[in-house]
């Protein structure tokens, strides 16, 4: 190995680096090490599985949507679930999420409304005047261009001397992106406040992690930057929500960034246009559900005998209810004209488009 030959010459080793990777709740629903102090509160962990559940129901239901023409794409969350709904249970209200287009769960954790995520993925930029924080920031579909905006938002917390802490949500597909590196620099320079979670499941659509990265994790992609960089179980609920906890409290506290990588795995087809049978194989996707984030808690809550088949039936139930009611709201709404695509772009319209939108709306020439 190079580095042993330079040792062989005497060369003195001047850095050296490590990972650490968080678990608690492992995939069979025992406990791998001492949970942290939230983790004693039931109500709190029943609420995180109860959010989970949710997501999972929703996205059965938004695809069904999709398939009778009347969603646009979607991206489920199908085994990644835990990552989300822990990442923004760690958050306060006045910091600023910055999600990819795979977080649903961080936006209903934060009180987004359920018929204003089918609104936005039905193409209806109302969708977007969510009922979560305003600051927060929209889906980002763009793959990795939300991290110069995380920093652009830290670096204003620190200007203005706020103790609120960015947090920024991409995809291990986007950590090859520049975007992602010239943010975590930049972030390391000025020791921002700022959170990055890579959400590490296994794939970028076909493109499989071994292709993405050389890297042997990409926790560690934050060293280079200058941070912290931890991987987690991402499949383990208790696990990422004491990881962003750290990782928030750290970065208000001035600490500088820090860099989360969630390892899980997309269970489900990239998004609703994608078809994964054509590469990669079922047994594959059968390994991996036993890694189910639900399941694991599930079979925690059982064990512990917090949890019966009753109240799941119950909770089952309550999530049908909740999503066939935000689907009226949803499909009750009348479409917007064509021409209000343009409303959302800009303060002022510039010319062209202006030109565009007087046209669309039938209004005779410009
Ligand atoms: C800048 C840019 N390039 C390409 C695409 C097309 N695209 C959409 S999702 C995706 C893969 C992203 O993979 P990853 O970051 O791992 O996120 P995941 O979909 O797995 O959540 C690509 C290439 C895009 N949306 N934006
Ligand atoms: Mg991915």
């Amino acid at each position: 190995m190079a580095s042993q030959r330079m040792a062989d010459e005497g060369l003195p080793v001047i850095a050296r680096f490590e990972v650490h990777r968080r678990n608690y709740l492992k995939s069979d629903g025992s406990i791998a090490r001492p949970v942290p102090a939230f983790a004693s509160d039931a109500n709190l962990l029943l609420s995180l599985y109860r959010a989970m559940v949710l997501l999972r129901h929703f996205d059965r239901k938004a695809v069904a949507l999709q398939h009778t023409g009347r969603l646009g794409t979607y991206a489920v969350s199908l085994g990644q679930e835990a990552v989300s709904v822990g990442i923004a249970s760690a958050m306060r209200e006045e910091d600023v999420l910055l999600p990819s287009y795979r977080d649903n769960g961080a936006l209903l954790w934060r009180g987004v409304k359920l018929e204003e995520i089918l609104l936005f993925w039905g193409g209806d930029e109302r969708g977007n005047q969510f009922s979560g924080p305003v600051h927060d920031f929209p889906f980002c579909v763009p793959v990795g261009s939300q991290a110069p905006h995380a920093a652009g938002v830290a670096y204003a917390f620190k200007l203005r001397r706020e103790p609120r802490v960015a947090v920024c949500m991409f995809g291990d597909g986007a950590t090859s992106k520049g975007d992602v590196y010239e943010a975590m620099n930049f972030a390391g320079v000025h020791k921002l406040p700022v959170v990055f979670v890579a959400t590490n499941n296994q794939w970028a659509i076909s493109v499989p992690l071994r292709l993405q990265t050389g890297s042997e994790t990409l926790a560690q992609k934050a060293i280079a930057a200058g941070f912290t960089g931890e991987q987690v179980d991402g499949n383990d609920v208790v696990a990422m929500s004491a990881a962003a906890e750290a990782a928030v409290a750290a970065a208000r506290d001035g600490k500088g960034p820090r860099f989360i990588e969630a390892v899980t795995y997309r269970l489900g087809d990239h998004t609703t246009s994608d078809d994964a049978s054509r590469y990669r194989s079922a047994d594959e996707v059968q390994m991996h559900w036993k890694e189910d984030p639900i399941g694991r808690l599930r079979t925690f809550f059982v064990d512990k005998r917090m949890w019966s088949k009753a109240d799941e039936e119950q909770l089952a139930a309550d999530c049908h209810e909740r999503i066939e009611a935000a689907t009226e709201r949803y499909l009750a709404m009348a479409p917007r004209q064509p021409e209000t695509m343009f409303d959302h772009l800009y303060a002022d319209l510039p010319e062209a488009y202006a030109a565009q939108r007087h046209e669309l709306a039938g209004e005779g020439d410009a």
